[in-house]
């Protein structure tokens, strides 16, 4: 495949956690391609963006160096790297923390008692720019793999890694002692000379996740109510902005639509349902720009 100059090139994970979220943002904000397994690289049909399929740790400098213009990494790497490029949107997925653990029958209760220990990571510099703050000074063991092995090989008295579920940990006898930072999947872009044709691309991209990320946080609710009781069922409503209220065919009822966030949903249902709304309905939202 020839590669041309002036198509948007789009930087994502060839296999991995980020690989599937991915794809199904870039397909839920309307871009039209196909990916077969052992290719490196997509056109996508409906915009001039070719999806380049790299190994995540690549990822920060292939943007970095403008070989591709915008990426989607976790911002763990981003930050370790100090990658020199922008972070234009958090997307959301691939949410995992970086932690300190020790097994758990440690003697270490507290992060002073790290002085003087060994500490196994593949993030040294994120590591020690937090013992640094917190002025501990432990010595770092740079693994790249099976970090979690670390302490059993009696390699280093604790770990410092990234935790999602926390099985990895539990299935090697450690526990965390102090989470240092959280990541998820960022969209990153060059910096420096973009050409009108892909700045233009770039906001286009950018309007989309921005309004298929809203719909993902937020709920569409619908309730029947009684006029009389709208005062108090206001109060229990996180609307957007004012909620819509129409009036119903029956004498005095009213129905009220409102965009809540996702997370307050079953509460605020609850809440409306005990103040004697009828009817409550819950409606994804699949793109919504405010
Ligand atoms: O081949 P390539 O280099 O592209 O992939 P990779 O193997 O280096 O990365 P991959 O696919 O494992 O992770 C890609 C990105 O996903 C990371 O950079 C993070 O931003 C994000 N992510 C989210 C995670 C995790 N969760 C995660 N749990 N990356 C790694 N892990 C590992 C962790 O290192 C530990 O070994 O999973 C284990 C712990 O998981 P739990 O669920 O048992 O806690
Ligand atoms: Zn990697």
């Amino acid at each position: 495949m020839k590669f041309n100059g002036s198509t948007l090139k789009f930087a994502i994970q060839k296999k991995g956690r980020l690989l599937n979220s991915s794809l199904d943002l870039l397909r839920r904000i309307g871009l039209d391609f196909e990916i077969s397994e052992n290719k490196l690289s997509s056109r996508v049909r409906n915009f001039d963006i070719d999806l380049i399929f790299l190994r995540d740790d690549d990822i920060p400098e292939y943007v970095e160096d403008g070989v591709c213009d915008l990426g989607i990494v976790g911002q763990n790497i981003i930050e370790e790297r100090q990658a020199d490029i922008g972070i234009i949107e958090k997307l959301g997925f691939g949410r995992c923390q970086l932690a300190i653990a020790i097994p758990k029958s440690s003697s270490i209760k507290k992060l002073q008692d790290l002085n003087g220990k060994r500490l196994a990571t593949s993030y040294p510099r994120l590591l020690e720019q937090f013992l640094n703050k917190q002025k501990v000074k432990a010595t770092m063991v740079e693994l790249h793999g099976s970090v979690e092995l670390a302490p059993a090989l009696q390699v280093a008295e604790g770990i410092c890694d990234l935790v999602s579920t926390g099985a990895t940990l539990k299935l090697n006898g450690l526990k965390i002692l102090q989470t240092i930072f959280d990541s998820q999947a960022v969209l990153i872009k060059k910096y420096g000379f973009l050409s009108p044709a892909k700045k233009l691309i770039i906001n286009q991209l950018l309007l989309r996740i921005k309004a298929s990320l809203f719909g993902q946080n937020n709920k569409y609710l619908l309730m029947n109510a009684s006029r009389k009781i709208l005062p108090q069922l206001l109060q229990f409503i996180p609307a957007l902005k004012s909620p819509t209220i129409t009036p119903l065919a029956a004498p005095d009822m009213i129905a009220i639509h409102s965009v809540v966030p996702a997370k307050q949903v079953w509460e605020v249902m609850a809440k409306v349902k005990n103040c004697g709304a009828s009817g409550i309905l819950v409606l994804p939202i699949e793109n919504m720009m405010p």
